[in-house]
C-alpha cells in the first residue's frame, strides 16, 4: 500500500494536516520543529460505495460506509520541517529527508499566507512570498535524491556505455532502490530522454531526477492557512506560476476544529463535507469560530481541502482505483456472509489476475477467469480493472 508523506518547512502546519487527516493527539505549535521524530498514521479515502446502486446492506470488513460512502484507511506520515540546504544536513535535514524513503506520493503543506519566514519563524501575514517555499522544497527533494545518484555516477556511465542497456537499468535501479523508485519508474522516464546517460552532464542527470520524482514520488501542493485572507492572492499567484502542477488549498486548522468538534457531538461533520450543523448549545466564541470557518473556509472553498488533497493525491497523482472483490456474485458475499467486504485500492492498470494476487497468491496462481459482477459478465486475466468494479474471481480448487 503506498505510503503519503507529508513536508514542507517548518510550521506550515503539517503536523495539525497529519492528526486532522488521523485524528491522532500529535505535537502542534506554532513555532519551528515541534516535529522531530516523525508521526505514521492511517487517513482515509473516500470512494462512493456500490451498496446504494445494488440495494444491499454492507457490512464492510477493511473499511466503514456512512450514508454510502467507503472511508478506506491509508498511510501517511508527519515529518520534521526542511530549510533550505537541508539535503546537505542543514537543520538536520539529511535525516529528515531519509525518513520519506518510503513514501510513493508526497503532500508538500505550504503556508499560503506567508506568516511565517522561509525557516518558519512567525511574521506577519503576508510579509513572505510562498511561492519561494515550493521552489526551494522542490530543490530539497530533488538535490537529496541527485546527491546520492551522483556519487561515481559519470564514472560508471561511461564504464556501463560498451554494455547493453539493460545493464544501466540494472545500475540505476540498484542505485536508486532504498528511494522506493522502481524499475519500470526508471524506465519509463529513461523513454523520454533521447541523450544517452554516459553522455549526460550534471544538468542532464538533475532534469533526470526531477522527471523521476515526478513519476516515482509525485509531489501535491496543499496550500495551507487558507482561512487567513492574505492566502487568497497567494493562492492565485501560485496556480499562475505553477501551471502544471496540482494545487489544493487547504485549511488544516479548520478541518481539525471541525472534526474535534464532530467527536464531541458539538456538530455533525463529516470529513471532506461543504458544511457542518450545530448540534448544541454552545458559547458566543466558540459559535463564532465556527462560523468563520463557514464563511471563509468552507463557502469560499468548498470544502476545508484537508480530505480533498489526500484523495487527490490518491487518485490523480499515484492514479490509483478502487475495487470491490466479492465471492458470491449474486449476494455480494464474502465466505462469511459479509455484504461487499472489502475495498481494495490498486493503481489504475491493474488486470484481474493481478487483483487475485493482492487478495491471495494461490487465488493468482490458480486463476481461471473473473465475473465483472456489475455487467454478469466474464473476463479474462488481462481484463483492466476499472475504478468501483465488483470483481468475483474464479480459481481451480
Ligand atoms: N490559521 C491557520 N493556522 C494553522 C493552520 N494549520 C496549522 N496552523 C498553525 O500553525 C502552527 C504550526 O502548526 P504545526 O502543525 O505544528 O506545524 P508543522 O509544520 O508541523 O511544524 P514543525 O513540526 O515545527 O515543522 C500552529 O500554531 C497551528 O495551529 C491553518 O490551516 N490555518
Ligand atoms: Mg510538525
Amino acid at each position: 500500500m503506498p505510503i503519503i508523506g507529508i513536508i514542507g518547512k517548518p510550521n506550515a502546519g503539517k503536523s495539525t494536516f497529519f492528526s486532522a487527516l488521523t485524528m491522532q493527539n500529535v505535537k502542534i505549535a506554532p513555532f519551528p520543529f515541534t516535529t522531530i521524530e516523525p508521526n505514521k498514521g492511517i487517513a482515509y479515502v473516500r470512494v462512493k460505495c456500490v451498496c446504494e446502486e445494488f440495494k444491499v446492506k454492507d457490512n464492510p470488513r477493511n473499511s466503514t460506509c456512512i450514508n454510502g460512502t467507503r472511508f478506506v484507511p491509508i498511510e501517511v506520515l508527519d515529518v520534521a520541517g526542511l530549510v533550505p540546504e537541508a539535503w546537505k544536513g542543514r537543520g538536520l535535514g539529511n535525516k529528515f529527508l531519509d525518513e520519506l524513503r518510503k513514501s510513493d506520493a508526497l503532500i508538500h503543506v505550504v503556508d499560503a499566507s506567508g506568516s511565517t519566514d522561509i525557516e518558519g519563524r512567525i511574521i506577519k501575514p503576508g510579509q513572505h512570498d510562498p511561492i519561494e517555499d515550493v521552489k526551494f522544497i522542490d530543490e530539497e527533494i530533488t538535490m537529496w535524491i541527485y546527491s546520492h545518484f551522483q556519487e561515481n555516477f559519470e564514472k560508471d556511465m561511461k564504464r556501463l556505455a560498451q554494455e547493453d542497456e539493460s545493464k544501466v537499468l540494472d545500475y540505476m535501479e540498484r542505485k536508486l532502490s532504498g528511494f522506493s523508485i522502481t524499475r519500470k519508474q526508471i524506465a519509463k522516464v529513461l523513454e523520454k530522454i533521447s541523450k544517452k546517460p554516459s553522455q549526460w552532464n550534471t544538468e542532464d542527470t538533475k532534469n533526470f531526477i526531477r522527471m523521476l520524482i515526478m513519476e516515482a514520488k509525485p509531489i501535491l501542493i496543499a496550500a495551507n492557512k487558507i482561512d487567513i485572507p492574505e492566502s487568497w492572492k497567494n493562492l492565485e499567484r501560485m496556480r499562475e506560476i505553477f501551471k502544471d502542477r496540482i494545487i489544493v488549498p487547504t485549511s488544516a486548522e479548520a478541518e481539525l476544529a471541525l472534526r474535534k468538534a464532530a467527536e464531541q457531538s458539538i456538530i455533525e461533520y463529516l470529513p471532506g463535507a461543504n458544511d457542518f450543523k450545530i448540534l448544541k448549545d454552545i458559547d458566543e466564541k466558540k459559535r463564532n469560530a465556527l462560523n468563520y470557518i463557514r464563511n471563509n473556509v468552507l463557502k469560499r472553498f468548498g470544502s476545508t481541502g484537508v480530505q480533498d488533497a489526500i484523495e487527490t493525491c490518491y487518485f490523480k497523482l499515484l492514479n490509483y482505483i478502487a475495487v470491490f472483490p466479492v465471492e458470491d456474485q449474486n449476494k455480494l458475499t464474502d465466505h462469511e456472509g459479509r455484504v461487499l467486504p472489502d475495498v481494495f485500492l490498486v493503481p489504475n492498470n491493474t488486470t484481474a489476475r493481478e487483483l487475485a494476487y493482492l487478495i491471495h497468491t494461490e487465488l493468482g496462481d490458480n486463476f481461471i477467469y473473473a465475473i465483472d459482477v456489475r455487467k454478469k459478465q466474464r473476463i479474462g486475466a488481462d481484463y483492466v480493472l476499472k475504478h468501483r468494479d465488483v470483481i468475483k474471481i474464479v480459481a481451480a480448487k
